[in-house]
């Protein structure tokens, strides 16, 4: 477990979504208190930790209280990004790509970037049988998790000298790419024009 941290995780042994967040703990190898929920009577404890929708998990990190199985999966990937492996694999090398203070750990970021974007430019093949989105005809969830981020990476070769998609290497991507941003809710969503060079790092 990485440094002095305190991990709890409110849960109960049957649920599913709790089960996502135990499979992300172990897999980083991170020790933590499973702290049993009895949902017919719940405890103030869950209930001051997610006093919106009292549900269970709930992941406290050293008396943070984190919800929500898919936040919490973000979370642990982002707090514990240098532990065990990453689940986002794309968000992380990409921030390092262009905060790094060495070009060794520069080179490595924009490697790891490259890696991960290849790997979605496959998943991308499989996954729309030759639709337009990852969901087939219409916008899914993994449509929706890479375009949120679309801005950004639109903005990695400025910020890093590296692009991540391109012609020869992601043309399936880069067609993507042309697609979602001319969805009308991305043009509405999505800020494809900012200057990232001024954006805080
Ligand atoms: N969207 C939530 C779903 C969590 C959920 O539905 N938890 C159930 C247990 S499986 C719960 O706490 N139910 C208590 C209630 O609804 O009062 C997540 O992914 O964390």
């Amino acid at each position: 477990m990485a440094g002095e941290d305190e991990l709890k995780l409110l849960g109960t042994w049957a649920s599913p979504w709790v089960s996502r967040v135990k499979l992300a703990l172990h897999l980083k190898g991170l020790s933590y208190e499973n702290v049993e929920q009895d949902l017919d009577n719940k405890s103030d404890l869950l209930l001051a930790s997610n006093p919106v929708h009292k549900k269970v998990p709930v992941l406290i990190h050293n008396g943070k209280p984190i919800c929500e199985s898919v936040v919490i999966l973000e979370y642990i990937d982002d707090a514990y990004g240098t532990v065990g492996p990453s689940f986002l694999p794309l968000v992380i090398p990409w921030k390092v790509a262009f905060t790094a203070d060495g070009e060794e750990e520069k080179t490595e970021g924009i490697k790891q970037m490259l890696a991960a974007v290849h790997t979605l430019e496959g998943a991308l093949k499989e996954c729309s049988k030759g639709k337009p989105f990852f969901g087939g005809d219409s916008v899914g969830y993994v449509d929706l998790a890479l375009g949120g981020l679309l801005a950004f990476l639109q903005g990695t070769e400025e910020l890093c000298g590296s692009k991540p998609f391109d012609i020869a290497n992601t043309p399936l991507l880069l067609a993507w790419v042309e697609r979602f941003t001319a969805l009308d809710a991305a043009k509405v969503a999505c800020q494809m024009s900012a200057s990232w060079l001024s954006l805080p790092r």
